[in-house]
């Protein structure tokens, strides 16, 4: 736990490489991560016969000088596809129901994908500079529909808390998919 004599406590964000220092904490997911995430499970466990690529780098910093404190986290998307859909965030809803957070995209373009528990479904494209704010019980993803790496930073409570569950076992009311170059929306024959 930090404490006043560490204040202010401030990293720095290199805008060129999406990276920023001191980082505490580096978590990788893997293709294997996100093998319920992706809708063509053939593809997915063609590829992982042969490797599991990295499709996203999450670096956090906690400033823990409480419990109710806020992290920063950067989220560093590949560019590339899982058959035709493109690479996103596994995605998730926060278990507090009083927990947004603030997401902003510094590099690359995608979208962010949002839906409530009972599947309302939105949609934001996202460029260099979109800082958007997501509403608590709301889930969330990002998704890389660009040839670069789309790189965001996050903000939000340490005490929020992360549930996957939702989104392992029904996904996104929509998918992203690539029809004829082209990202596009598609129904999820999960949600119909
Ligand atoms: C973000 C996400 C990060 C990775 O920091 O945790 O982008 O996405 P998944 O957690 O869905 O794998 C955030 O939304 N934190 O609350
Ligand atoms: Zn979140």
């Amino acid at each position: 736990m930090l404490s006043p004599k560490d204040y202010p406590i401030s990293v720095q964000y290199d805008f060129a490489s999406g990276k920023f220092d001191p980082v505490k904490i580096r978590d990788d997911r893997n293709l294997s991560d996100l093998q319920m995430m992706f809708h063509d499970k053939s593809v997915v466990q063609s590829t992982l016969a042969e490797a599991d690529p990295l499709i996203y780098e999450v670096w956090l910093h906690p400033f823990e000088t409480s419990k109710s404190d806020m992290a920063l986290g950067v989220t560093r998307l590949l560019p590339g596809k899982i058959g035709d859909e493109y690479h996103m965030t596994k995605g998730h809803i926060h278990e507090r129901d009083d927990q947004p957070e603030i997401y902003f995209c510094t590099q690359g373009e995608g979208y962010l994908l949002l839906q409530t528990i009972d599947g309302e479904f939105r949609a934001e494209r996202w460029t260099a500079g979109t800082i958007s704010h997501i509403p608590p019980m709301w889930a969330h993803r990002a998704v890389n529909t660009g040839a670069d790496m789309l790189v965001f930073v996050a903000s939000y409570h340490l005490s929020a808390g992360h549930d996957y569950a939702p989104i392992i076992n029904k996904g996104f009311r929509k998918l992203l998919l690539e029809r004829e170059g082209q990202p596009t929306f598609v129904e999820s024959p999960r949600w119909t």
